[in-house]
C-alpha cells in the first residue's frame, strides 16, 4: 500500500462516527466466513459476488483495506 493510500485510510478511520465503525465491524464479522478474525481477499471477493457485485480485484483489495483499517485501530484500544 502506498503512503498516500495509508494516510487516506487513517483519516477515514479517525473521522468515522462510532455507529459507522460498528456497522463496518458488523459487516466485517459477516464477511469473515471462517470467523478467524481476519478478512481475506477471497472472503471479501466471495461475499461481493454472492450479492451480485462484480468488483475488479484491485477494487476488492481497496475495499478490504478500507474495512480493515478501522477494525485494526479498534483492536489497538
Ligand atoms: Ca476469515
Amino acid at each position: 500500500m502506498n503512503k498516500f493510500k495509508k494516510k487516506i485510510l487513517r483519516v477515514v478511520a479517525d473521522n468515522l462516527p462510532d455507529e459507522q465503525v460498528d456497522h463496518i465491524k458488523e459487516m466485517f464479522d459477516v464477511m469473515d466466513t471462517n470467523n478467524n478474525g481476519d478478512l481475506t481477499f477471497e472472503e471479501l471477493k466471495h461475499d461481493l459476488h454472492k450479492y451480485g457485485q462484480q468488483v475488479a480485484d484491485p477494487d476488492v483489495q481497496m475495499l478490504m483495506d478500507a474495512a480493515r483499517s478501522p477494525i485494526q485501530q479498534l483492536s489497538t484500544f
